[in-house]
């Protein structure tokens, strides 16, 4: 699973990369400030079900923190994108190519309106966001009819019984699955002169989400409302708040959760580190819920690729594996998994020698082809 930050210069992609991941890569109030990608690790937000049983999980990857589970996905951050990209302004749309496995592509958007298509700053409210909006779309769907025309430049050399294959194997290389691809075959057609309608289809299972970044800045939040009213997945975030809110938790004078509501204030601070502080609460949580940067995240994973998370354990009834660990798997499956995708993400083996599975809440047995929930906690009966 890997999410993808896009946006022009200075939208703020790396401050989100570096307050979802934890980690320092360079920004700075001036455009292309990244050149090469950083990727990292960041994570979803979940109940942990280890409070239905009391006891306390011991989690192989990621975390836990009062009761909400933590589970790894990647991030990965690149250079600005200016308009007219894919024909070389700016770093050019090349740098895009990193972004071929990203699943969900995160939009980063100066809501603030205080720079300008290439990122230099004006005054806040001086460009519209969803300008921003329409021209990264644009930008999106040019680099993804370069990568259809080449994939048909080179299909089309291929003899008719392989070509349709040659073909829809291309686009796996862009996440797509064959299935997918070959329904766009079936309805649009080779791609010769049909380049942009090729795009078009691809796009749609390449879900762009829109982070309405800078809230703290007027007349954001007046922006976030417009743009709300115009696109789907509009989540307003500001990534500066949300980096300083983990630093201070790190540092261990405030206790927050990421993604929560509120902090609390629990060591000494200068008056200027309170003040701060006090201005993200006035500026961001009180008037929008949260940071909004684990909102983004966790409506990537949840809601727009409709993915869940499923334990598996060893034993059904203390919710352990072998050695006593409680509930140290947590996996991310996609909507249609069943019990055999997951005893198979588990272990080869443990796929190969499925004999049943015991959903360890009911304590019932369920076969290969059970569609498995949210949450749920499961036991593979596999044989030796
Ligand atoms: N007020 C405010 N400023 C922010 C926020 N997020 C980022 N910034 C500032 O915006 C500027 C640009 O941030 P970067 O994270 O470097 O932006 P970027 O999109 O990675 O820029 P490039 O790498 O140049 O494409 C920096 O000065 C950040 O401190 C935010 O939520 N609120
Ligand atoms: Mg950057």
């Amino acid at each position: 699973m890997q999410l993808g930050l896009v946006g022009k210069p200075s939208s703020g992609k790396t401050t989100f990369f570096n307050a979802a991941t934890e980690q320092s890569a360079k920004t700075a109030p001036y455009p292309f400030t990244t050149i090469e990608p950083n990727v990292g690790v960041t994570w979803v937000r979940a109940k942990c079900p280890h409070v239905e049983i009391g006891k306390e999980c011991n989690p192989k990857h990621g975390f836990c923190m009062a009761g909400e589970r933590f589970i790894p996905v990647e991030i990965i951050d690149v250079a600005g994108l200016v308009p007219g990209a894919h024909e070389g302004r700016g770093l050019g749309n090349k740098f895009l190519d990193d972004l071929r496995q990203a699943h969900v592509l995160i939009h980063v958007v100066d809501a603030s309106g205080s720079s300008d298509a290439e990122g230099n700053a004006l005054k806040p409210g001086e460009r519209d966001p969803a300008e921003d909006v329409e021209f990264l779309r644009e930008e999106i769907l040019a680099w993804i009819q370069g990568i259809v025309a080449k994939a048909w430049d080179k299909a089309k050399r291929i003899p008719n019984d392989k070509k349709d294959q040659t073909l829809v194997e291309h686009f796996t290389g862009l996440g797509i699955t064959p299935d997918q691809a070959e329904d766009i075959l079936n309805k649009l057609g080779y791609p010769e002169g049909k380049e942009r309608e090729w795009a078009e289809a691809l796009l749609q299972f390449k879900p762009i989400i829109i982070a309405a970044n800078k809230v703290d800045v007027d007349p954001a939040p007046d922006n976030v409302k417009e743009l709300q009213k115009k696109y789907k997945h509009v989540i307003p975030t500001s990534g500066i708040a949300e980096y300083t809110l983990r630093k201070a938790a790190k540092a261990g004078v405030v206790k927050y959760i990421p993604g929560d509501a509120d902090f609390e204030i629990i060591g000494k601070l200068t008056p200027q580190q309170r003040e701060g502080l006090e201005y993200i609460r006035e500026r961001v949580l009180e008037p929008f819920g949260s940071t909004g940067v684990q909102q983004v995240i966790n409506t990537a994973v949840f809601d727009v690729l409709s993915y869940k998370v499923v334990y598996p354990v060893e034993d059904e009834n203390k919710w352990t594996d072998k050695k006593g660990n409680v509930l140290p798997d947590a996996f991310l499956l996609p909507p249609d998994a069943t019990a055999l995708d997951l005893a198979y993400a588990v272990h080869t083996d443990i796929g190969k020698k499925f004999i049943a599975a015991i959903d360890a809440r009911t304590k019932k047995r369920v076969g290969k082809d059970h569609v498995l929930r949210n949450g749920d906690v499961i036991k593979i009966v596999a044989g030796r």
